[in-house]
């Protein structure tokens, strides 16, 4: 949700995407986060509902029937679902980070084959990297890809997949040649090709409004076509496809922390003790404006890094990693804040405040631990 002050330095058109999306959040998915999150509720209806308003395919070109967004215009989008729910916003983010990736290195044939699918979320996406043994470092995954004629035979497991199960396109990354980056490639396979099937769906502390499974590919057989880019280009398409999608989650992590202020602020003005309202203790106050500064400033970040990976800066990565380590350690703590505020009733599921702390933990998590993402900054700082 934005602020009077980041309201003022958004063009015309943000603004109408901020509302927008903002009166599709509260109507479509507000309302029943809570329900979603306990009966672990996949609503696949209503991300289709977003999609025709754009939002799968938000950084697609409008040639290939996406929405044309800049990353600028997609945190603000993020944010603002966010507030509604971090489960459903966050998955939305790595669908289309998965559109985005098949429109940015794809051929004609696979854009006019998949992104159809894709934009109005007919199909939906997942993006397979992380593995049993392979997980921060990526670049050690042991899926194997091997040439066989005119086919690839894929055989390996993926771990921790988001949307598997559900999702029909998986950009899969696999080793076709030597350890290490530069013996990867990606690949997308269908739900319903012939050796792919999934474990079941994890039991997690947050997320729950969306499946986790392990993707097992045994000897998955696709014809030579399904290679996205070229042999030995999968880590960087892997990689540079996370970018955006650290920013994705970051602005998650905003909306998470955005709607805990909210409530925190609405409930300390609604509750009285020692004879007045809460709201009018100055210590309560105080923590209130905590919050919303450290909001600002990772709101700040993301916005910078976003406008920088839009324009191509050398930089990105780092600002990218940046914003995400930042956003999503500000999201997680002030909502956490946001819960202590609720007192007991924080602590309880109907107040919503304890599902947002348990979505936003994740934050810190995937797309690249913390840890990870100072690992990047450090090295864009030292060269190492
Ligand atoms: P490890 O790499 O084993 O790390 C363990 C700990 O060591 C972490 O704290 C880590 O930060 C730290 N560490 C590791 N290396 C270093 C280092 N060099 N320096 C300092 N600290 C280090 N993956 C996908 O590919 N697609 C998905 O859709 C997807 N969705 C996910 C959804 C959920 C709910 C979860 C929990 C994960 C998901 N992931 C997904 C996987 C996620 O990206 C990984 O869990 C994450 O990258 C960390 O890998 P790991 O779990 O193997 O931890
Ligand atoms: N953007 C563009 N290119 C990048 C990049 C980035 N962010 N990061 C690496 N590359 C390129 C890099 O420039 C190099 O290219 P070249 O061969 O042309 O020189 C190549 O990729 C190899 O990079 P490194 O040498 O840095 O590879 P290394 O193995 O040392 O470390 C590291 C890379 C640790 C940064 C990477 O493995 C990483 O990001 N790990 C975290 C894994 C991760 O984020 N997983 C998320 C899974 S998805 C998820 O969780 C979801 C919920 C969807």
């Amino acid at each position: 949700m934005t602020t009077a002050t980041t309201a003022a330095s958004l063009t015309p058109d943000q603004l109408a995407i901020v509302e927008t999306t903002l009166d599709f959040a509260q109507e479509h998915i507000a309302p029943h986060a809570v329900a979603w999150d306990q009966d672990k509720h996949f609503p696949v209806d209503v991300l289709r509902r977003a999609a025709a308003l754009g939002l799968g395919g938000i950084y697609v070109r409008e040639r290939s029937g996406g929405s044309a967004l800049s990353r600028a215009d997609g945190v603000l989008v993020f944010e603002v679902l966010a507030t509604a729910c971090p489960s459903i916003a966050g998955y939305l983010s790595i669908h289309n980070m998965v559109a985005w990736m098949i429109d940015r290195y794809g051929d004609e044939a696979q854009r006019a084959r998949w992104l159809p699918g894709l934009c109005s979320m007919a199909d939906l996406g997942s993006y397979c990297l992380t593995e049993p043994g392979a997980g921060s470092d990526a670049a050690a995954l042991r899926t194997r890809a091997v040439r066989d004629g005119d086919d690839y035979v894929l055989t390996g497991v993926k771990q921790f997949i988001s949307g598997a199960g559900t999702s029909r396109v998986y950009v899969v990354m696999a080793r076709t040649g030597e350890d290490g980056p530069g013996g990867i490639s990606a690949f997308i396979v269908e739900r319903d090709d012939p050796g792919l099937s999934f474990g079941p769906n994890e039991k997690k502390m947050g997320w729950n409004a969306q499946p986790t499974r392990q993707v097992i590919l045994d000897e998955v057989r696709v014809p030579a076509d399904r290679r996205l880019g070229a042999e030995g280009d999968g880590f960087r398409i892997a990689m540079s496809g996370l970018n955006g999608g650290r920013l994705g989650i970051a602005a998650c992590s905003l909306g998470g922390g955005q709607s805990a202020l909210h409530a925190a602020q609405a409930y300390l003005a609604d509750r009285e003790a020692f004879g007045g309202r809460l709201l009018d203790a100055q210590a309560l106050q105080f923590r209130l404006a905590d919050m919303a500064t450290e909001l600002a400033a990772a709101r700040a970040l993301v916005r910078q890094a976003a406008e920088a990976l839009d324009r191509g800066d050398p930089q990105a990565p780092q600002l990218c990693a940046m914003a995400k380590r930042f956003a999503t350690d500000t999201g997680y703590s002030v909502a956490d804040r946001g819960l202590q505020l609720h007192g007991g009733y924080g602590y309880l599921s109907e107040y919503g405040m304890e599902k947002i702390v348990r979505d936003l933990r994740v934050h810190q998590i995937l797309e690249g631990t913390n840890e990870i993402m100072r690992l990047i900054v450090a090295r864009g700082l030292t060269g190492a």
